[in-house]
């Protein structure tokens, strides 16, 4: 933590636990801090930098840019029309179950429990596509994680291929359509784990919750045209366009 970014915050001290919650009088947060409560664990997101609107923000490369792992047309009709249809839908829900339309899409979703399943499936759908997109880019050779980020992946799970196996298990084992996630359950520590169809870690319903570093979309649409039944080699050769500066930032963030 930086002092500058000390000074912009207001701090209380939890000694007894010894961990430090921020409040940085941003009330987009406010619904995450507390679900993530019970983990008794601080959940401190850069709220500025990572708050999600309604709108699909444009995609980062070109559709063929991906085309080594991920074809341009699945690219295309992923972005264009399934994540087009959640944010077209969530601002429907939005407006019908009366929800201020400067409300970010993380604060929906940490207290998504008290909305209609429309807004639980299309607030996820829409927050998950946003981080998906901006989760990825062309192909590199030998792409991994590099400072911070690789040392507490390394702490965590032995190694980067030990890593790297057991987030592949969360992708293949999940039953059905979901996602698989690297997150943190605050204080930085990294956790695996996986959610059925547009559930997240940041919903208040989750089995799992905590702040996403990273997630890897397995519904059949997001492979099936170049894969078809083997999401294995999809989990696999995904690894190869992940960008590992945008994780960075997110876990620099927490
Ligand atoms: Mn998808």
């Amino acid at each position: 933590m930086s002092p500058s970014k000390i000074n912009r915050r207001n701090f209380i001290a939890n000694t007894a636990r010894g961990t430090v919650v921020l409040s940085a009088g941003i009330t987009a947060f406010t619904g995450l801090l507390e679900s993530c409560s019970s983990s008794k664990k601080a959940m401190v997101p850069d709220m500025v930098k990572f708050t999600t609107g309604y709108n699909q923000t444009p995609l980062p490369y070109a559709y063929n840019a991906l085309e080594n792992v991920i074809d341009s047309q699945t690219m295309e009709i992923h972005y264009t029309k399934h994540a087009a249809a959640y944010s077209k839908a969530l601002k429907e829900a939005v407006a019908s179950e009366g929800i201020a339309s400067n409300t970010s899409v993380e604060k929906i979703l940490s207290g998504i429990a008290s909305y209609t399943p429309k807004m639980r499936n299309n607030a996820g759908g829409h927050y998950n596509h946003e981080m998906f997109w901006k989760s990825m880019q062309p192909k590199t050779t030998d792409n991994k994680p590099t400072g911070s980020l690789l040392t507490s992946i390394e702490q965590t799970f032995t190694s980067f291929a030990n890593f790297k196996s057991k987030f592949n298990v969360a992708a293949t084992g999940r039953f059905g359509s979901g996602w698989a996630w690297l997150y943190s359950d605050g204080s930085k520590a990294l956790k695996i784990g996986s959610t059925p169809n547009q559930d997240n870690p940041l919903m208040n319903v989750s089995d799992i919750k905590g702040f996403p570093l990273l997630g890897l979309d397995v519904w059949e649409h997001a492979y099936y045209l170049k894969y078809q039944n083997k999401r294995a080699d999809y989990a696999e050769n995904w690894w190869n366009i992940v960008n590992w500066n945008y994780v960075q930032s997110r876990f620099d963030a927490i």
